[in-house]
């Protein structure tokens, strides 16, 4: 399922795994990403207070997704425009989570973040999990992406890599609550989707365990 491993720390807790999903696995994940996509379409997220919307769409899978508007962020159990759950974890997800969280429990979100090209992520902590001592576990599909990375306050310097399909990223222990986010998307560097654009997929354990 997944092609030879190299694995760097790229600072400590901070792990790359370049191609860790080979071409057939990136096929059966970026299917399943597509169904679910039918049963729980992108929703463009805002701002909480401003209402400014991302520039990134968003769903989920699993029994809790992260969503954000004008209220807050926050986890919910259900789309917040169709209000059906989201759809169910897929097993590839799970054995990734298995694989490389070194998490105990099992995932209950998986984040689904799509950026048309031109779309990016402001630098930002991910730190509305109940729970912070578990791993978040990011797989990409689709064209490249300038993530950046720094440490666990703002004015930190950075580091840039490049996240090509196929790569698992996790931040854990020290890295946890690392500030990062995505530059830019380097158009025409993929074949994966048959169109310009990517999917980023972050998994997390949201409930104490
Ligand atoms: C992205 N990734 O790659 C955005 N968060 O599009 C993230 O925000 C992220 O890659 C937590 C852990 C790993 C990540
Ligand atoms: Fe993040």
């Amino acid at each position: 399922m997944s092609a030879p491993q190299q694995r760097l720390e790229l600072a400590p807790g901070c792990i790359w795994w370049p191609g860790y999903l080979d071409r057939a696995a990136q096929e059966t994940l970026l299917a399943e990403v597509e169904a679910a996509l039918v049963e729980a379409p992108l929703f463009t997220p805002r701002m909480p207070r401003t209402g400014q919307p991302f520039s990134v769409r968003m769903s989920n899978f699993g029994p809790l997704g992260w969503v954000s508007d004008e209220a807050g962020y926050r986890y919910q159990s259900f789309h917040p425009d169709t209000r059906k759950p989201w759809p169910a974890m897929p097993a590839l997800l799970e054995a990734a989570w298995r694989a490389l969280s070194g998490a105990a429990a099992p995932a209950e979100a998986a984040l689904i973040n799509w950026y048309d090209p031109g779309a990016k992520m402001g630098l930002h902590q991910d730190r509305d999990e109940q729970d912070l001592t578990a791993p978040v576990l990011s797989l990409s599909l689709g064209d490249t992406a300038l993530f950046r990375y720094g440490g666990t306050e703002r004015r930190t310097p950075t580091k840039s890599i490049r996240l090509a399909s196929g790569d698992a990223l996790v931040l854990a222990g020290p890295s946890r609550l690392a500030f990062h986010g995505i530059d830019r998307i380097l158009t025409g560097t993929s074949t994966l989707l048959g169109r310009p654009g990517r999917f980023n997929l972050t998994l997390r354990r949201v409930s104490p365990p």
